[in-house]
């Protein structure tokens, strides 16, 4: 017999008794293939002799193998890249006037949630930070049944019928011959297609706002998009818009920084949300709806039925009716995070649909695109999708059923009881799930056509609307935003065409993009309906919303050999103290020699922990610190980009020389260590002209 050696872990005992890193999630036990049985050896694979062929009897090997090259399903055609969390809904204000939905019946109580935010267009292993429209899916487990309000964080679409769809998605996702871009729409197709059909002019402004580079998915605001339908124990509807508002406000980030954050953190979002939950910073949002009846709905000079359009608050103001909180990571992010399905037909009895023609694709789309993704018609048995209220039917069979029905019953009515008389679950007409029924019966009525309604045909007034409502900073980057896009774009028509389409929201913007990419101002494009003034929209700014806080944000202290410790102390408590997370950052992440003569260890190493991770910073550097890195371009740089990302920067009176060799001048975000936190709240807009051309 060859020579042979042990190389199972430890000693080569059982290796239950060792298991490195064993903590509480480590299932404690005996290792077994998927048949129960018991592995002796998880290193070696069976071979006649030490050096011969390996076996093919051996199924220990085999299986692994086998299960290992299917772990992977089909990733979503879009949303792709999602992060998600367990947490709860709890209802502030009862809606039982308007709603039989049992969640929103008594004030108080809660129902258990499970939230999926993604980005859309980049594939599961793309980045967190591109200028994306984002996801904001939030599956209710209510004692009526699931009820999954898939939204986004902007809320309007950029088609109005869903037979668009694919040529939509089409378009933006990386090109069919090229395989790129990856993850961004400043490509050819996707303006060829949206300069084609001005229906997405009205989100275009959206996606060319900072609302599509959110600081943190805790800083976004979300939307049902859709108007749905309530209806109320009566048959009475009331049409419904949903709204998430985030706790801790809404908040974007700079553009040149979400760039940089896409060296800096693939997975900046998805660690953000990840460790707030996990430190206990529960991420926490309201819920809001704006109730509307059809006389209403048909004062108002859009349709409510076209997804390119939304109601302001300001012409009719959000109800605030409960909270969400997200106050538990997933355990497993394929179980859960991946193999969730959300389906906008999930609905519980006391909400319907509307005839939006988008709402009314995706119904059949979600249900489908499960199956081909989860492959069986049983993925609502998965844990994570599975009800948790009893499910009672007598769909039987399929691949993969879990569950394992007992009798002979499989069909309704049955009359298979001990007694004879007719058993087993049956209908509930009186608190089923009913379609609502107009009760004139005109709702649904008319000749087969492929048509849109008439007013669908006004592209322009809300993107306008839209655009009146920003400040001039927010302006500033829309305009620019659109040349950064455009200038991508190598084919000239489509840029023109896009410019030409512009002009109808607002000349000064279509000439500041022209300008941009140096090119002629072109014609107008006719618009189908002419364009009708609206008022302005405060909600729907920003800047003009911006709550200034430090609970929620992050602050990087910079320190080196010299510190002041007494200094480092002060400012790490006042951001704690303020609701911050400060972490220390240093040139070498074995920490540096303070003042004190006592070494402080640092969070972060400074080359690889870039200002552009922290929200603001504070350089607490000595004389003989602040002269070691100015030869170190990471701390030149950190100081720059801090700077030039509009953020609170806090000093010492030592660092000064750092400052200037990075560039950085004194503003009202520029301050001494003893103001910073006062400071740090919030970013400087106005700092922008000055380190930044903005079209
Ligand atoms: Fe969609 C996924 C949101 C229109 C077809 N969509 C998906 C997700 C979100 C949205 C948040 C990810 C859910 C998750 O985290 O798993 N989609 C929207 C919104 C829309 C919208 C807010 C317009 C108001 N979608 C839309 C249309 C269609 C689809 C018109 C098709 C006709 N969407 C899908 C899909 C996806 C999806 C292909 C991909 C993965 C999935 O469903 O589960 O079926």
């Amino acid at each position: 017999m060859d020579k042979t050696f042990d190389t199972r872990a430890g000693n080569g005992g059982e290796t239950h008794q060792h298991v490195p890193g064993k903590g509480p999630h480590i299932p404690e036990g005996h290792l077994t293939t998927n048949q129960g049985i018991r592995v002796s050896d998880n290193q070696n694979s069976l071979k006649s002799g030490a050096r011969g062929p390996t076996l093919l009897e051996d199924f220990v090997l085999r299986e692994k193998i086998f299960h290992f090259d299917h772990e992977r399903i089909p990733e979503r055609i879009v949303h792709a890249r999602g992060s998600a969390a367990h947490g709860f809904f709890e209802l502030t204000e009862s809606l039982a006037d308007v709603t039989t939905a049992d969640l929103f019946q008594r004030a108080g109580e809660r129902v258990p949630v499970f939230t999926r935010f993604s980005t859309v267009a980049g594939g599961a292993g793309s980045v967190d930070t591109p200028r994306d429209v984002r996801g904001f899916a939030v599956k209710f487990y209510t004692q009526a049944g699931n009820w999954d309000l898939v939204g986004n964080n902007i809320p309007v679409f950029f088609i109005q019928d869903a037979i668009k769809f694919p040529d939509l998605v089409h378009a933006v996702k990386m090109e069919a011959d090229k395989g790129y871009p990856q993850a961004g729409s400043a490509h050819d197709t996707f303006w060829d297609f949206a300069s084609l059909m001005p229906e997405t002019t009205h989100m275009l402004m959206w996606a060319m706002s900072d609302r599509t580079i959110p600081r943190s998915l805790r800083t976004m605001e979300g939307f049902g998009v859709h108007t749905y339908r309530f209806v109320n124990a009566e048959g009475k509807s009331t049409f419904v818009k949903f709204h998430w508002k985030p706790k801790l406000g809404l908040q974007s980030l700079v553009w040149d920084e979400s760039l940089k954050l896409q060296a800096a953190d693939n997975d900046y979002h998805r660690r953000d949300l990840f460790e707030a939950i996990d430190t206990g910073n529960f991420p926490e949002w309201e819920l809001g709806v704006q109730l509307f009846d059809q006389a209403f709905a048909d004062g108002l000079p859009y349709d409510v039925l076209d997804a390119t359009k939304m109601i302001p608050e300001e012409v009719l103001p959000v109800k605030i009716v409960g909270r969400m909180v997200l106050d538990r990571n997933p355990d497993n992010f394929f179980a859960e995070t991946e193999q969730v399905a959300y389906c906008p037909a999930n609905i519980v009895p006391g909400i319907d649909f509307s005839n939006d023609p988008l709402l009314q694709g995706r119904l059949f789309s979600y249900l489908d695109t499960q199956l081909k993704r989860l492959g069986s018609t049983n993925f609502h048995q998965l844990p994570i999708n599975a009800p948790k209220c009893p499910v009672m039917n007598f769909q039987r069979d399929g691949h993969m059923q879990m569950t394992v029905p007992k009798g002979r019953a499989n069909y309704e009515p049955n009359s298979l009881s001990e007694n004879g008389e007719v058993s087993g679950p049956r209908e509930c007409p009186m608190t089923g799930f009913k379609t609502f029924v107009a009760a004139d019966g005109q709702e649904e009525q008319g000749d087969k056509l492929r048509v849109r309604p008439d007013l669908f045909a006004d592209h322009y007034s809300q993107a306008r609307l839209f655009w009146l409502s920003q400040t001039e900073s927010e302006q500033a980057h829309i305009a620019s935003s659109f040349v950064f896009e455009l200038s991508k774009v190598g084919i000239a028509a489509v840029q023109a065409r896009m410019v030409a389409n512009l002009r109808n929201v607002d000349d000064g913007l279509a000439q500041r993009v022209a300008d941009g990419m140096n090119i002629p101002l072109p014609k107008k494009n006719p618009a189908a309906r002419e364009p009708v003034d609206l008022p302005a929209s405060d909600a729907l700014s920003i800047q003009k919303n911006a709550k200034p806080m430090l609970e929620g944000r992050q602050f990087g202290i910079l320190i080196a050999d010299g510190s002041d410790a007494a200094a480092i102390a002060k400012v790490k408590k006042a951001i704690v103290d303020a609701g911050g997370k400060a972490v220390i950052v240093a040139p070498k992440v074995g920490g540096a020699k303070l003042s004190d003569g006592k070494d402080m260890k640092a969070d972060g190493q400074l080359a690889g922990s870039p200002s552009q991770l922290y929200d603001g910073v504070a350089v607490v550097l000595s004389d003989d610190g602040t002269k070691a890195l100015l030869k170190e371009s990471a701390a030149v740089e950190w100081l720059t980009n801090a700077y030039v990302h509009l953020k609170a920067i806090g000093h010492t009176t030592e660092s000064h020389p750092l400052l200037k060799k990075a560039g950085v001048e004194h503003d009202a975000g520029v301050v001494l260590l003893d103001d910073f936190v006062g400071a740090a709240g919030t970013r400087y807009y106005d700092r922008e002209p000055k380190v930044r051309t903005l079209a």
